[in-house]
This record gives structure tokens, C-alpha cells and sequence, in this order.
């Protein structure tokens, strides 16, 4: 690798990303931001960046290419058009939602996570956009948004988007990759066409077994026609009606971070499933193996394994459906209570299944209650629980929650590890300081 640390002097790294993300990566880590794989800050870049925090940086060693210091995110213009998310990555853009942010039953658009692969298209105009449906169609067609309004049935629906490596962050030893917390998860209320209904009108050829879904965002390389993501599902989940083709999000436009100007939302499977800025679906005969889709992407392994297990390479799965999960969303971590009694709330999904309960311990999981537990408004839209919890006497408690699916799986305290730090659904916990 060339050394192409320069010595400018220390100036805003925000400002040099927004400048030239690509220069900056490589002024300031010494090589170009991968997602996959770790750089290193060092020379100027670090100077710079120390400089910026007021204090070195003991481990700079560890923090990988385009990544921006916890200190300093909240800072930057990428986020426009959004409230409170936690920016974990700017290039490329990745933000997440903090739990008490997401209390609404409905996600707002400003709250929704942001996590993009690649480059996203900076045209991201309605007018003039082509959504071609073709590879093992009988009927291949191209068609604007308003030919979608006009020739199928237009529905609005609640639906969760969670990205597969949501949790990633608790991972040990670590998995590479977006440091995810809690909050890569959501649950708008999508506008569109069901992708059942525009794959029937062209005709699904007998042969076909998974969907190929192509968007318009570029590779961070820049490379002409290589795409940062491509994945697919089989024709039998690409069949399910809660499927859109979506070019509404709570009623206004959807959010340029989030697809704009039309995007798949595939509920209840990895989030990565839901391309943003889609150009086209393909029908194949063979399982899907665009970019994100082979090796160990989105894959896990497919028998359970030990914490830092050298998984040999054909023993990978894809991921089918998300597992079983709640978020409490309110109170907001560490809270303090004067008092004895505290409301607790938030909202639990389960992939492709419902969920039948959510109980809640303060005791660290030696008892649980019941919480109380709504129904969704439509398959594939999380579940608001609710629960009053007495506290015996002053001191630290925690909360935690723990969803059960109607097929009576549970989630687990510990986390399934796996090298790729996907699936992580552990129990979420809230801490309260009672007085
Ligand atoms: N075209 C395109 N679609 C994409 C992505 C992407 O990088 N490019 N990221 C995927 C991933 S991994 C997730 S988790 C969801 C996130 O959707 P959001 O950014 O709207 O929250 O979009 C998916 N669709
Ligand atoms: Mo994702």
C-alpha cells in the first residue's frame, strides 16, 4: 500500500469528508473506507483527529477507515432531514436510532436508521424513474411510479425494517462491520404496491426460485456498473403480499437515506432484503449471488458455535427470517425514579411470525410479568407491550424484556454468536436508579 498520509495541518474532518470522502480517507486513515475491513488512523490524520477531541487517542490502532469518533457524531450534514440518530459511519452513511427515540408506534421518518452500502444516487426525482421487472418473466415491463399507482392496487401498511447485523456491537470477540447497537430497527408506515402483484402481471415463469433486486446507489470504489448490493429472496417469501414496492413513508416521500424515490420493503427478513432506490427485480432459476449475497454475507453458520470459532467457508447459511425480538423505549436507560412504581413500554416483532407475549423482569430474570400486549394493525408491524413495575425499595434495578413468538421461541439473555455478528436478539435491559 502507498503512503499517501500528507502533513496538512490539523483542519475539521468533518468538513474534509464532506468535501472529498475518498481523499479524506486516505489523508486521514491511509487508505480508502471498506466496510469489511480495518485501516488504521495514523500521521496527520491522527494529529488531526486527536486535535479534534482535545486529547490523544490510546487505541487508534483499532478504529477503522471512515469511522467517526462517538464525541464527534451529530456533527455532520449527512444526517439532514433527521433527529437525534447516532452516526456510526459516514462514508458510507450509517446511523442508528437510540431506544427512547423510537417510542412511537410508527416510526417517523427523521428517527428511521440509516444504513447504506454504498453510494446513494443524487437523483432522486419521482419524475423520469424506471422500475424494469424482467429476467424469468413471460411479460418483461418497465414502468414509472405512476404507471405502479395506476395499473395495481395501492396499500399502506406498518412495517418493520431491521438490519441483520442489529446488535453487532455486543458482539465478543467482535465482529466486523457497522458497530449496531439497538437501534437498526424501525417501523414506518409504507405506501406502494405489492411486489406479489407486479411479478404476477409479468408472468412468473415455473423454473424461477429467487428474485435478484437492483438499485441505483454506486460501489464506494466508484467503479462504473459494480454495485455496492444486490440480494434477493426466494420466489415463495418474494410471493408474500406484505411485500411493497414502496413510494410512500408516513405519508409524505420517502427519505432520500431511505430509498427515494421507491424502494422494496421486504418485512420480517434482513433488512438488507428492502432495496433502496430500486431499479429493477430479476427472476432467476438459481439462488440469487449478487454482491452481499455469497461468502459470509448475511450468513450465518448453519449449526450453532462458540464464540470466536473459525467457521470453515461452506458451512454458511443464508439468513431467512429475523428472530423473535422487543425494545423497550420507554423510560430511556439509567433513569432515575422517586418513587416505587415506573411505566415501562415498547414494541416487540418476531420475523415472519407474531408475537404472543412479552414479559418483564426487575429482579434480574429470577421472576417475570406479564406485560400487556397489543395487536398489530397488519402482519409484519411491531407490537406495543406495556407494563407498571414496583420496585420493593431503593437501590439499582434493571428492566428487562423478553418477547416470546407464537411458535414459543424466546429471547435468549446471551447472544448466539456467529463471525459476521448477525441475529443478535438478546433480552434488552434498561437500568433505573430508584430513591
Ligand atoms: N440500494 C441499496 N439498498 C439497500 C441498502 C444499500 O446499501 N443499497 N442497504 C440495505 C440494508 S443492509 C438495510 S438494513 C436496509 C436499511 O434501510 P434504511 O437505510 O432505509 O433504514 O436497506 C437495505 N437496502
Ligand atoms: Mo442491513
Amino acid at each position: 500500500m502507498t503512503d499517501n498520509v500528507t502533513e496538512t495541518p490539523p483542519e475539521d474532518i468533518l468538513q474534509r469528508y464532506e468535501n472529498d470522502p475518498e481523499k479524506a480517507d486516505l489523508e486521514i486513515f491511509g487508505r480508502v473506507a471498506n466496510n469489511n475491513r480495518r485501516g488504521f488512523l495514523r500521521g496527520a490524520g491522527l494529529t488531526a483527529m486527536g486535535a479534534m477531541l482535545g486529547t490523544a487517542i490510546p487505541f487508534h490502532r483499532n478504529m477503522p477507515a471512515g469511522f467517526i469518533p462517538e464525541a464527534l457524531a451529530g456533527q455532520s450534514e449527512a444526517l439532514a432531514g433527521k433527529d437525534g440518530l447516532t452516526l456510526l459511519n459516514d462514508r458510507p452513511v450509517n446511523a442508528e436510532t437510540p431506544p427512547h427515540l423510537l417510542n412511537d408506534d410508527v416510526t417517523p421518518t427523521t428517527r428511521h436508521f440509516i444504513r447504506n452500502n454504498g453510494v446513494p444516487p443524487e437523483n432522486t426525482a419521482a419524475d423520469g424513474w424506471k422500475l424494469t421487472i424482467d429476467g424469468l418473466v413471460n411479460a418483461p415491463m418497465t414502468l414509472s411510479i405512476a404507471d405502479l399507482k395506476s395499473k395495481f392496487e395501492v396499500v399502506t401498511e406498518r412495517l418493520v425494517i431491521e438490519c441483520g447485523g442489529n446488535g453487532r456491537a455486543a458482539f465478543n470477540p467482535p465482529a466486523s462491520g457497522n458497530q449496531w447497537t439497538l437501534g437498526a430497527v424501525a417501523c414506518s408506515e409504507w405506501t406502494g404496491v405489492r411486489l406479489a402483484d407486479v411479478l404476477k402481471a409479468a408472468g412468473v415463469k415455473d423454473n424461477v426460485v429467487y428474485t435478484a433486486h437492483v438499485g441505483a446507489d454506486a460501489h464506494l470504489s466508484g467503479k462504473e456498473g459494480k454495485l455496492p448490493i444486490s440480494r434477493g429472496v426466494p420466489i415463495e417469501k418474494a410471493m408474500n403480499p406484505h411485500n411493497l414496492i414502496a413510494f410512500g413513508m408516513n405519508g409524505a416521500d420517502l427519505h432520500p437515506m431511505n430509498g427515494a424515490p421507491l424502494r422494496l420493503v421486504v418485512p420480517g427478513w434482513p433488512g438488507s432484503c428492502s432495496q433502496k432506490w430500486l431499479k429493477r427485480v430479476y427472476l432467476r432459476d438459481i439462488v440469487h449471488d449478487g454482491p452481499k449475497m455469497t461468502g459470509k454475507a448475511y450468513r450465518v453458520p448453519a449449526y450453532p458455535v462458540e464464540a470466536g470459532f473459525k467457521v470453515p467457508k461452506g458451512d454458511f447459511e443464508i439468513i431467512n427470517a429475523m428472530p423473535v425480538k422487543s425494545l423497550i423505549t420507554t423510560p430511556q436507560t439509567k433513569i432515575k425514579v422517586s418513587g416505587r412504581s415506573l411505566q415501562i413500554g415498547g414494541h416487540a416483532w418476531a420475523g415472519d411470525n407474531t408475537v404472543d407475549r412479552v414479559d418483564i423482569s426487575i429482579d434480574f430474570g429470577a421472576t417475570w410479568q406479564k406485560a400487556s400486549l397489543s395487536k398489530a394493525p397488519n402482519s409484519y408491524a411491531w407490537q406495543r407491550f406495556e407494563h407498571m413495575v414496583k420496585f420493593p425499595m431503593a437501590g439499582y434495578y434493571e428492566v428487562w424484556a423478553r418477547a416470546t413468538d407464537d411458535a414459543g421461541r424466546s429471547q435468549p439473555f446471551g447472544i448466539a454468536w456467529n463471525p459476521k455478528g448477525y441475529l443478535n436478539n438478546s433480552m434488552h435491559r434498561v437500568s433505573a436508579y430508584v430513591s
